[in-house]
């Protein structure tokens, strides 16, 4: 049996030892404050999903402590390259809601500048966004940057071709790359016992990979695990690989119904994990929080939660025929013509 790496057990008690050494009561607040505006954030998303005012939205709830525990052990100069569930994580990275909401509005092909925030875009390709963060984390190890580069993905995107080539590529290549699983039980409607014949960390290990196991709804394992695992990746040990065993609560997206594939019972068992509740225990039964720090961070998540429906309502349609402009870095002969065969088409009709 493999030994999964937990600092905070379920009832928010904190194991001491030399692990938990940089654990102190800022961190916590800090982690905490991250997960709860990240599950408002992903809550009020749904909301307008259901409203009709976004098309679709995958959320990200039960999943912040694996995301916020990760993103911050990373430095502002690390490069991300991330799923499409991963809303903590690029909160954190200080993407806009806006930004964030525009794709799943419909109305950006991706959202944010992946330059600015290091950020890449969300990757709805399974596993694509692999090898383009070992092919530039080679890059950037070429050109003598200190980067280190981490990808998020599920772990049914682990059993695409290209997870395992990326794997094995960034091992031979020694590549800075820190691979982040979250393991949320869940491909769609697929368990993971129907996934892969042995488990993930052992095929990692097969690879070449250095790898952990992590108890994915304790953001203080996670965090602490990816801050050893990142620093042995930037001291040029080769990439390393973390599985962080996690749930999603929700249905895979807001088009899924998880009641057609899964029992209450597993469901109620999850909640009972609650990477929030978790925290919260902790900060409490050792004074590190007191009323006024949950009653402003209340307050907070409701400004956020009113930021979050105002931006997504001023979201603007573009104009169709700008569905034309990036397609090519260069548009030839053939684009010009669809486009202007696309924009008389639209002008034929009355209104
Ligand atoms: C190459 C490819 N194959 C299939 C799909 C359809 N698909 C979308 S999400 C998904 C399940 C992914 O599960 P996982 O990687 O565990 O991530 P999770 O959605 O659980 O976060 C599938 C099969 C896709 N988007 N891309």
């Amino acid at each position: 049996m493999v030994e999964i790496f937990q600092l905070l057990g379920p009832d928010g008690d904190l194991r001491d030892g030399p692990s938990a050494s940089a654990i102190d009561a800022e961190l916590c607040r800090a982690l905490f404050r991250d997960m709860v505006l990240a599950r408002r954030f992903d809550d009020e998303a749904y909301y307008l999903q259901r409203q009709g005012e976004l098309g679709l939205w995958l959320q990200s709830r039960g999943q912040e402590a694996a995301q916020v525990g990760s993103i911050r052990a990373l430095r502002d100069t690390d490069w991300v390259f991330p799923s499409y569930r991963d809303h903590a994580a690029a909160l954190c990275r200080g993407i806009e809601p806006a930004e964030l909401l525009a794709q799943w509005r419909g109305v950006s092909q991706s959202g944010w500048d992946p330059a600015r925030y290091r950020f890449h875009i969300y990757t709805l390709v399974l596993a694509a966004q692999l090898p383009h963060a070992v092919g530039y984390a080679i890059g950037a190890q070429h050109d003598g940057a200190d980067e280190l580069v981490m990808t998020y993905f599920g772990e049914g995107s682990s059993s695409e071709g290209e997870a395992n080539e990326a794997f094995n590529w960034a091992a031979t290549m020694a590549a800075p790359v820190l691979f982040f699983c979250q393991n949320n039980q869940w491909a769609i409607s697929t368990p993971t016992q129907a996934q892969f014949g042995a488990p993930l960390h052992q095929r990692a290990a097969g690879f070449g990979l250095s790898t952990q196991v992590v108890d994915g709804n304790d953001v203080l394992a996670v965090h602490v695990a990816t801050s050893r695992a990142a620093e042995a990746v930037r001291c040029g040990e080769g990439p390393a690989f973390i599985e962080a065993l996690t749930y999603r609560i929700a249905g895979h997206s807001t088009s899924d119904d998880p009641t057609r594939y899964r029992s209450d019972a597993e469901l109620d068992h999850w909640q009972t994990l609650d990477p929030l509740d978790r925290l919260r225990r902790l900060l409490e039964a050792r004074g590190w929080a007191d009323d006024g720090f949950f009653t402003h961070l209340e307050a907070e998540a409701t400004a956020l939660a009113e930021r979050v429906r105002g931006a997504c309502r001023a979201l603007a349609a573009p104009e169709a025929a700008s569905m034309f402009d990036h397609v090519l870095a260069e548009p030839g002969p053939a684009l010009a013509a669809e486009r202007a065969a696309y924009v008389e088409y639209a002008g034929s009709f009355l209104d």
